[in-house]
């Protein structure tokens, strides 16, 4: 039992109707990679009533800022020599990093979408719908319970979890993509439309900002312009370090691939099938790898922090000339992680450190400056501990654990973590050491990492005798995992006793394939590889 949860008195906040079933087209959502979604109307989204403003001025202003595939030790400050990221140093100056934050995985190709619906609800992944396309009228998301108490929400950028989940969610907001990926210049976004939809007419005519500019000059004039007495929940969904890797070059030209070094678990390709071996996110680089490319990816993804740290600065500069720092919780983080040629790998569908392993930095009144915690933390912890900061009950619906921010909040420390991808991949996490295993067309293998003397996941200890007694530990480490986690897989069955989530590159329609094929292609031309 959650402590906090005890001392807040929970109370059933919310009436919880019957689970929606919502049925869906696997192809569908893989269109929305590529694709604007535009949604029609949807008759389960009636917003509740607003909630009495009564004492809740006092409450501090939330701004919540989300990169989209920013990976752990992507932050100068935090021994990353070769990244210059001087706003994020200075959030991790004066605020507290939890520096073991992880993402549990993914049922999809699309690791962004549950990772962000689990943000939304502060639920697990086997408890909310596992691809992320939708969230269940049922879990009541962030935005919508800091409504209730009292808060205007406001939310710019990537929405990647379907439009009646976004209107169940906010009521307000600026620059709203709705969608996985797109071009960083040209995005397309539409307007807040309060109980409208979002069809495509409605849409802005796109603007020739990159994404990260377009977003935060959003922010800017949000708070700029902001009057209320409410608090306000700011939720910046940022679209960048992902791919496509466009920024302005002189970002690029910060950083000189003779100085970027070769990550120490570099291989030309990965040693065997993980499931999810040839997806797109895969095709940033050729086969096999090569130091140099994988250099230039490296530069290129830097160069894109780099720029979005720029933005950020400019966001809380903002805050700061309005004098909005003493009241305002600054949450950074991101939403998965990104091999970028460690492993033989380019991209998130994987359950290596890169990959699952996400910054987050917590800043505000009553926040410890420069300190830096240990404990594991998922990303759905993020949503109870924002409601501990603020007095706000949690709701009954939230599964994650509260983090301990300071001393007068009561946390629940993880022993283990748990992470999943398709059923091609389990792990799980205690101590020092980490165990996966894969299951790909019904053979089964495991690995053995001490992640504490091989941060980088280099050597495999699972065939190592001397390690047996450490493997049979996580091995039962995992089984205990996912029994509490719900996890439908079960590893004394064949094939875990779980239907096959197909590979995506064998779902997804050839068109859309030889067409993202194209852009991979276009990605590498712009680093100087490829075909021409
Ligand atoms: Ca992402």
């Amino acid at each position: 039992m959650n402590p906090v949860r005890l001392f807040f008195q929970p109370i059933r906040l919310f009436q919880l109707p019957a689970f929606n079933k919502v049925n869906f087209n696997s192809t569908t959502h893989l269109w929305m990679l590529i694709l604007v979604i535009s949604a029609g109307s949807c008759k389960s989204d009636q917003a509740d009533t607003p909630a009495s403003q009564q004492g809740t001025i006092e409450k501090p202003n939330i701004v919540f800022i989300l990169a989209d595939d920013q990976r752990s030790h992507t932050i100068h400050a935090l021994g990353n020599q070769e990244i210059i990221t001087p706003t994020l140093d200075q959030l991790v100056k004066t605020g507290t990093v939890f520096d073991n934050t992880y993402i549990m995985g993914a049922m999809n190709g699309a690791v962004c979408a549950p990772s962000r619906a689990m943000i939304m609800t502060g639920r697990a992944l086997f408890n909310i719908d596992p691809t992320g396309n939708t969230i269940y009228p049922s879990q009541v998301t962030l935005p919508k319970t800091l409504e209730k108490a009292g808060y205007h929400t406001f939310h710019i950028g990537k929405w990647h979890n379907g439009t009646p989940a976004f209107k169940r969610s906010f009521t307000d907001g600026s620059k709203i993509f709705f969608g996985g990926m797109h071009r960083q210049y040209q995005v397309p976004t539409y307007e807040y439309r309060a109980g409208g939809d979002y069809e495509k007419e409605t849409m802005n005519v796109p603007s020739d900002k990159h994404s990260s500019e377009l977003y935060a000059d959003a922010g800017i004039e949000f708070i700029n312009s902001y009057t209320d007495d409410k608090p306000f929940f700011m939720y910046m969904a940022l679209q960048a370090p992902h791919d496509p890797r466009e920024m302005p070059q002189e970002y690029l030209d910060m950083y000189d691939l003779d100085n970027i070094s070769l990550p120490p678990n570099f291989m030309a390709e990965h040693p065997f099938d993980n499931g999810e071996i040839d997806i797109r996110d895969e095709w940033l680089a050729g086969y096999p790898r090569t130091p140099d490319e994988v250099k230039a990816n490296i530069a290129a993804y830097y160069a894109m922090i780099t720029h979005l740290d720029f933005h950020i600065g400019r966001v809380i500069k903002t805050l700061e000339e309005k004098g909005m720092m003493q009241n305002t919780i600054i949450v950074f983080t991101g939403d998965n992680g990104l091999a970028v040629g460690q492993h033989g790998l380019l991209g998130k569908q994987n359950l290596y450190e890169h990959s699952i392993k996400v910054p987050l930095i917590i800043k505000g009144p009553g926040i410890a400056a420069n300190t830096i915690k240990d404990d594991f933390a998922y990303l759905f912890d993020i949503y109870p501990t924002l409601c501990a900061m603020t007095g706000i009950p949690i709701p009954e619906t939230v599964q994650g654990e509260v983090l301990p921010v300071n001393d007068k909040i009561e946390a629940q420390a993880r022993e283990g973590m748990f992470f999943a991808y398709k059923n091609f991949q389990r792990a799980a996490r205690t101590g020092d050491w980490k165990i996966i295993k894969y299951n790909v067309d019904n053979k089964v293998r495991t690995q053995l990492f001490n992640i504490k003397n091989d941060p980088f996941e280099t050597r495999d200890l699972a065939s190592n005798d001397e390690y047996a007694k450490d493997l049979e530990n996580m091995n039962s480490v995992l089984v205990e995992q996912m029994i509490q986690n719900k996890d439908k897989a079960n590893l004394d069955k064949s094939g875990w006793g779980v239907p096959v989530l197909k590979a995506w590159k064998d779902k997804t329609p050839p068109d859309v394939v030889a067409h993202l094929r194209i852009l991979a292609e276009k990605e590498r031309e712009m680093r100087g590889f490829g075909e021409k």
